[in-house]
């Protein structure tokens, strides 16, 4: 099995996990562990209103790997990301939701595609043939109508953006870090679209997704505010040429 190439950073953004995360993040590590390369594992706590802080110290004081990053309001998931890249030292940066629908052992795959595919950028897409999803009917038609949104307005060469688990070389994503505005979901394909943008090779690879909430968390809110960002991110890519300006 290859070796990671030098530092493997895993940003992880938690929101009222404090059921899981010390237990995703333990299972985080002990994966990580087994990579056989430098590491370190970024937690960003966005605001939470249960004992998520305090599981994620509980959980530091057995490894050094860990960062932690946390302030008081609730800006989003995009913003938390953004937050934790910041503290990234890696050569290659993960991003990895906290509840662990999809398990970080997954990364080594996503590395593997990264390697063989020459890409810059590798995400698990729930919609590659070979991949295994275990996730409600109402979500899938979700997923659908903005894969068809998101194809019509930006022609990008992956079919899901949303999916929680990415794997970055360190410096494209540096380099678009900096424009991206969205403090939400629709944070991913802001990213997305810039690194396409810019010439990345972006590459789509299986992930098994176990959903782990007995009932999801995104709400027909969260579904309004990603289409109003998705929007904006068009007026900004097409209409008012923000990206290039920035
Ligand atoms: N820091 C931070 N993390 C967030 C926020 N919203 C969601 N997250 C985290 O981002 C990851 C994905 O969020 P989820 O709520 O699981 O979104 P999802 O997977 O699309 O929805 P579910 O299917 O309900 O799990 C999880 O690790 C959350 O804890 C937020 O506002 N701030
Ligand atoms: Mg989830």
């Amino acid at each position: 099995m290859e070796r990671f190439p030098g530092k493997l950073s895993i940003i992880m953004p938690a929101y009222n996990e404090g059921v899981r995360i010390h237990s995703s993040i333990q299972e985080t590590l002990g994966t990580a562990e087994g990579f056989g390369c430098d590491y370190e594992i970024i937690v960003v706590d966005d605001g939470s209103e249960d004992h998520t802080y305090k599981e994620i110290l509980r959980a530091t004081s057995s490894s050094d790997k860990l960062k932690v990053v946390r302030y008081d309001s609730n800006i989003g998931k995009g913003f938390a990301l953004l937050q934790g890249f910041k503290h990234a030292t890696g050569d290659t940066v993960v991003f990895i939701d906290a509840d662990l629908d999809i398990h970080p052992g997954q990364i080594r795959i996503l590395f593997d595609y990264m390697r063989i595919y020459e890409a810059d950028v590798v995400i698990g897409s729930k919609k590659h043939p070979q991949s295994e999803v275990y996730y409600p009917w109402h979500r899938r038609v979700t997923s659908n109508v903005y894969y068809l949104v998101v194809k019509t307005l930006f022609n990008l060469p992956v079919k899901d953006t949303q999916t929680g688990l990415k794997l970055f070389r360190y410096e494209p994503l540096a380099k678009v870090m900096s424009k991206i505005l969205v403090k939400r979901f629709a944070f991913d394909l802001e990213v997305l679209v810039n690194l396409h943008r810019i010439g990345c090779r972006i590459v789509s690879a299986p992930v098994i997704l176990k959903f782990v909430r007995r009932f999801g968390r995104i709400s027909y809110r969260d579904v309004y505010h990603t289409a109003l960002d998705t929007l904006a991110i068009f007026y900004r890519l097409r209409i008012i040429k923000y990206y290039d300006r920035h």
